[in-house]
């Protein structure tokens, strides 16, 4: 087995956006795109000579050559041993598990998460350290300075690997063990809920549940945990087989392209829980009977019934939100006295916090929920959590978020995302935006008259770090508000996010349909950004 230095030469637009490096598939085929960004990642990192790396993916299209590249790339990079998940796959949060549980010096996981895989969809890659999250700001730009300059890459000689056998084999005086990509995940579920409470309620027929795997990586994990360990019946997991291409499905887990969960769901003889994950099982959606829990309200929902979970009862040191997702967990930490952060999108930017102790529990408004168990977000955790809760209060998923609704009052919220759209005119539209921030306070528009206008910048509390540029958050006397952002996770033009959010404290009108509840908003959002004429779109691709 040769040691290989190979000249390479850098390539452009390597950099990192909101999670990890993502490009379509024929992008990361190009002799050297992926070697080149990996051999980045080695490069800006110290210290890994003889130490473990985690390695895994959503099992798309792509993954298993990837993985093979990588092992050989780590071995000549002087990793002691590399963890492999059986078949290349370890979904997000399991990897993050794997991270901490085995003391690894970092992990590289391959997903695009919720976008499209197979041939023609999207690759993505990215590093998460120690601590088992995804690597902070600081070390994404060095690995894409990095990329610049690049002229070698370091790998050996050496057969594939057997991916579909568990045990140890040696790569270059490098061990490279296949595990089992569910056990470690699973067995630190275990230890968060109540496992037993959760069995009993769906052994005693009380409740019907379905999870929707999307043919994405969560369907060996919901299979060993909801059926195998809890005892649902066969039918209860959907799409369970993960697919390179994910079925040619978009494994992003919102009412649009998750149809045939929300078909059943609201079908007549619906179940009673219902819930789906994305690409490479971070994100979640919860569905109640004919009932779509609003991923912001879910987070507050969660912080509000913490106590009620046995990994949880000692109480929650702090919550964070990302800033576009709604203050309805805001209403929750103030009346359990505990402090709550505004983070920029990204989980990466949890990462302290969570190290710091300052936080239990975080989420985003994309369906991503998740706690200091690991550093990611976590699919499967939030529908046990939700399980659990469902256990102890005995309540339908709808009446426990009307209650919820009745005590803190409802932040009325919903996304319109304009996909695809084209770049140049969705930064020309942000840009016109940006430059008036300062002169729209005071001004009236529409319905509503502005407070306050700025783009988000945020200071790490822990480590002091500045990040700005996160959003343009218009804020209206009276609480409402809308966020404009431009998508960081995108291969196809540019995805314009519009984030709009009302507080309503009026029981009576909590039963209003959203977006007839944000009609107005809406409006305002068109006359202050003009994103028909920008964009040449007239309705949202995608409404969440
Ligand atoms: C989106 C979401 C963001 C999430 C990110 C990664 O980013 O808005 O909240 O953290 O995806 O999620 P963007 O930049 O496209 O808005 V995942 O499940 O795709 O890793
Ligand atoms: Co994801």
């Amino acid at each position: 087995m040769a040691l290989l230095t190979l000249p390479t030469r850098p390539i452009e637009g390597q950099r990192p956006g909101t999670s990890g490096l993502r490009k379509k598939v024929a992008v990361f085929r190009q002799s050297g795109y992926l070697e080149n960004f990996v051999q980045s990642i080695f490069d800006s990192l110290e210290g890994f000579a003889s130490q473990t790396l985690v390695l895994g993916g959503d099992g798309r299209y792509f993954n298993d050559r990837a993985i093979q590249i990588i092992a050989r790339m780590a071995a000549a990079n002087g990793f002691g041993r590399v963890l492999v998940g059986q078949g290349g796959i370890l979904s997000t949060p399991a990897a993050s598990a794997v991270i901490r549980a085995r003391g690894a010096f970092g992990g590289i996981i391959l997903s695009a998460s919720h976008n499209p895989g197979g041939p023609d969809g999207d690759f993505g890659i990215k590093y998460n350290a120690g601590n088992g999250g995804p690597a902070p700001e600081s070390l994404t730009e060095a690995i894409y300075r990095r990329t610049l300059t690049i002229d070698r890459i370091l790998t050996v000689e050496a057969a594939d690997i057997d991916l579909g056998r568990l045990g140890t084999t040696a790569l270059h005086g490098m061990t490279v063990e296949v595990i089992d990509p569910v056990a470690d995940h699973a067995a630190l579920l275990e230890r968060l809920f109540d496992f037993d409470a959760i069995a009993r309620l769906i052994g005693s027929g009380r409740i019907r549940l379905k999870f929707d795997a999307m043919h994405a990586v969560t369907g060996p994990y919901a299979r060993a945990v909801l059926t195998e360990r809890l005892g649902a019946p066969p039918g209860s997991v959907i799409n369970d087989v993960p697919l390179p291409d994910f079925g040619g499905g978009h494994p992003d887990p919102n009412p649009t392209y998750a149809e045939e969960l929300m078909v059943a769901m609201f079908a007549d003889d619906a179940p009673d829980f219902g819930a789906a994950s994305d690409g490479d099982g971070d994100r979640n959606m919860i569905v109640g009977r004919r009932f779509v829990v609003t991923p912001s309200d879910s987070l507050a929902v969660l912080a509000a019934n913490a106590h009620l979970v046995p990994g949880y009862a000692a109480g929650l040191k702090g919550v964070a939100r990302s800033m576009p997702t709604s203050a309805a967990v805001d209403a929750v930490a103030k009346a359990l006295g505990i402090a709550c952060y505004e983070t920029p999108t990204g989980w990466k930017f949890f990462g302290n916090l969570l190290d710091a102790g300052r936080i239990t529990l975080c989420g985003e408004e994309s369906a991503g929920t998740g706690s200091d168990h690991v550093r990611e977000k976590d699919g499967l955790w939030a529908v046990l959590f939700w399980l659990n809760i469902l256990a102890v209060r005995g309540e339908s998923v709808e009446a426990i978020v009307r209650s919820h609704w009745q005590r803190f009052g409802r932040h009325v919220y919903s996304r319109h995302d304009y996909e695809g759209v084209d770049a140049p005119a969705a930064q020309a539209l942000m840009a016109r935006l940006r430059e008036r921030l300062a002169s729209l306070p005071g001004q009236r528009v529409g319905a509503f008259v502005v407070a306050q206008a700025d783009d988000f910048a945020y200071t790490d509390p822990v480590d002091a770090s500045v990040t700005s540029g996160q959003g343009l958050r218009i804020g209206f006397e009276g609480g409402s508000r809308i966020v404009f952002r431009l998508s960081g996770t995108g291969t196809e033009g540019a995805t314009l996010r519009v984030y709009l959010e009302a507080y309503e404290p009026d029981v009576a009108k909590h039963g209003i349909e959203t977006q007839v509840a944000l009609a107005p908003l809406i409006a305002a959002a068109e006359s202050l950004a003009g994103i028909r004429a920008a964009t040449g779109r007239t309705q949202p691709t995608v409404i969440t």
